[in-house]
């Protein structure tokens, strides 16, 4: 494995340390112990990353989009080529199974350079024939110069590449800012771009905390547009600095998401799946269904199952890859889910711890970040258990009456991110699908992703959409040309 215990800056194809001179330490979360340094980037690197990627772009914008596509797929092969690295490098950094950086995280980050190559080849743009005025319209759809990609810890490669790739697909160049928790990943995909025949200053990565490097792509005049994924604190912040100057933005943000579950369901596939939904990469996704919803006739049945097979969810060493429960990303992430593990204790909201409950101990890894997968029972939808992103392996279950009651539990939170819905009968998937606030919804299935798809929510949970045509267009100006004949 490539040494990435040191993470500097990658601008204009080189890597180089902060001009800053400041760095942070990398901690490893399974061991609670440094494992590294990472660059914590000031105004005087954002500035270089820009004035990289400026002089990249004549160049890269004009370039055929096939040979902008084949790049991108070059990009996917070095990812795929080095799976074992960069999962291992996933794992490290964020305390996440092994298994899962290596199947689902990591492949998805060669896929989304895959996706975008071939959809940037295929996207057209709209035609209007003025019938009657004797007058055609065209769009064009133009880059929009230097743009920046600010992404979080939860899925480090996986969403950084989710907004990398479709930005430098149409012909942007991109400022990159992977959270400073989880930077090696971002750190080896300079290397490949670099392989891959990038040209220097498409792609720079900048690393460093929110208040710093983050802020100072937030205020940057020249960089055009923003595309932001993580807390819905943060997201209202960069939508204050960066709204006022009349820049475009993105907001993905954070979720509160139902899982109901109506008796005439596939119960045996509902069960098996709401445990996957419930704490996969240890509750740490925007989509993770932390209320789960259960019709009253099969309440009590439900709970009793859903705790059996909780309690067989292995939890332990990262590293190991028949582990499905690792670390949390941090100790103040870990901090902030202790307490909501102690509300839970404390009966706020009526609430019954029925399983975990507790922070995990695992042999060789004792000052590691580890909590136990956590089921609570709690009696009303108003409390801070059921309002509040956690983000940790943390579910709330409660029962309700009907269809009805259903829709106003799920509708009741801030957030409006997706929802999942258990029902074999197809008159109420379709009612409560529409009725339900949410940007995605699964019907009996969770997380199945096809990239051409709009992705967002609405609430509190973000502005816009990403995925397919959304992206391709959020990184290009429209251009209507009205032609009389
Ligand atoms: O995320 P932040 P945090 C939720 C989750 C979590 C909470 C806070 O509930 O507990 O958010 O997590 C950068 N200007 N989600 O604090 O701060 C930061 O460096 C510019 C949901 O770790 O939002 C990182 O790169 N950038 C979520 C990115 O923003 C700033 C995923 C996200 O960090 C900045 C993560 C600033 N002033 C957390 N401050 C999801 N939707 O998937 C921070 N950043």
């Amino acid at each position: 494995m490539n040494d990435t215990s040191t993470v500097t800056n990658f601008i204009g194809g080189e890597y180089c340390e902060p001009r800053s001179g400041n760095w942070l330490d990398n901690i490893d979360p399974a061991r609670g112990v440094v494992a590294g340094r990472v660059a914590n980037s000031g105004r005087d690197d954002i500035e270089a990353a820009v004035t990289a990627a400026e002089s990249a772009f004549a160049r890269w914008s004009q370039l055929p989009m096939a040979r902008r596509a084949l790049v991108l797929n070059r990009i996917a092969d070095g990812i795929e080529s080095r799976l074992d690295e960069l999962a291992a490098a996933e794992c490290l950094d964020g305390g996440k199974p092994i298994t899962r950086a290596k199947t689902i995280e990591i492949p998805r980050a060669a896929s989304n350079f895959r996706y975008y190559a071939a959809a940037a080849t295929q996207f057209s743009s709209e035609f209007h024939d003025s019938i009657g005025h004797s007058a055609i319209n065209y769009t064009v759809r133009q880059p929009l110069g230097a743009v920046a990609c600010i992404s979080p810890w939860n899925l480090p490669l996986y969403l950084l590449t989710w907004k990398v790739a479709p930005a430098m697909a149409m012909g942007n160049c991109v400022i990159a800012k992977p959270s400073e928790l989880t930077p090696r990943t971002a750190y080896l995909l300079g290397e490949i771009c670099n392989e891959a025949g990038l040209p220097a200053g498409v792609l720079n990565i900048v690393h460093g905390e929110g208040a710093s490097a983050g802020q100072a792509i937030l205020e940057h005049q020249r960089i055009k547009a923003v595309s932001f994924t993580g807390g819905s604190e943060t997201g209202k912040h960069v939508a204050s600095v960066v709204a006022p100057q009349l820049r475009k933005f993105s907001l993905e943000l954070g979720g509160k998401n139902p899982n109901l579950i109506f008796a005439d369901c596939d119960y045996q596939k509902a069960l098996q799946t709401s445990v996957f939904t419930a704490f996969a990469n240890q509750g740490q996704i925007c989509l993770c269904g932390s209320r789960i919803l259960i019709e009253q006739s099969i309440y009590e049945t439900f709970k009793q199952d859903f705790i059996e097979r909780t309690k067989q969810l292995v939890l332990g060493d990262p590293g190991l890859e028949s582990t499905q429960i690792g670390a949390l990303v941090s100790k103040p992430h870990f901090e902030k889910v202790c307490e909501y593990l102690e509300l839970a204790r404390s009966g706020e909201g009526g609430a019954k711890v029925l399983c975990g409950g507790r922070p995990a101990t695992v042999d060789g890894f004792e000052q590691g970040y580890f909590v136990e997968p956590t089921i609570i029972e709690v009696a009303t939808n108003q409390c801070r258990l059921n309002q509040e992103e956690i983000f940790g392996p943390i579910v709330t279950l409660m029962p309700f009456t009907d269809e009805q009651h259903a829709i106003e539990l799920a509708n009741d939170v801030s957030f409006g991110l997706s929802a999942t819905v258990w029902s074999n009968q197809n008159d109420r998937v379709m009612r409560v699908s529409r009725a339900v606030d949410a940007g995605v919804v699964w019907v009996n299935t969770w997380l199945m992703r096809d990239l051409r798809t709009p992705f967002g929510g609405m609430k509190s949970s973000g502005v816009g959409r990403e995925g397919g045509v959304d992206s391709l267009r959020f990184f290009t100006e429209p251009k209507n040309v009205c032609i009389s004949y």
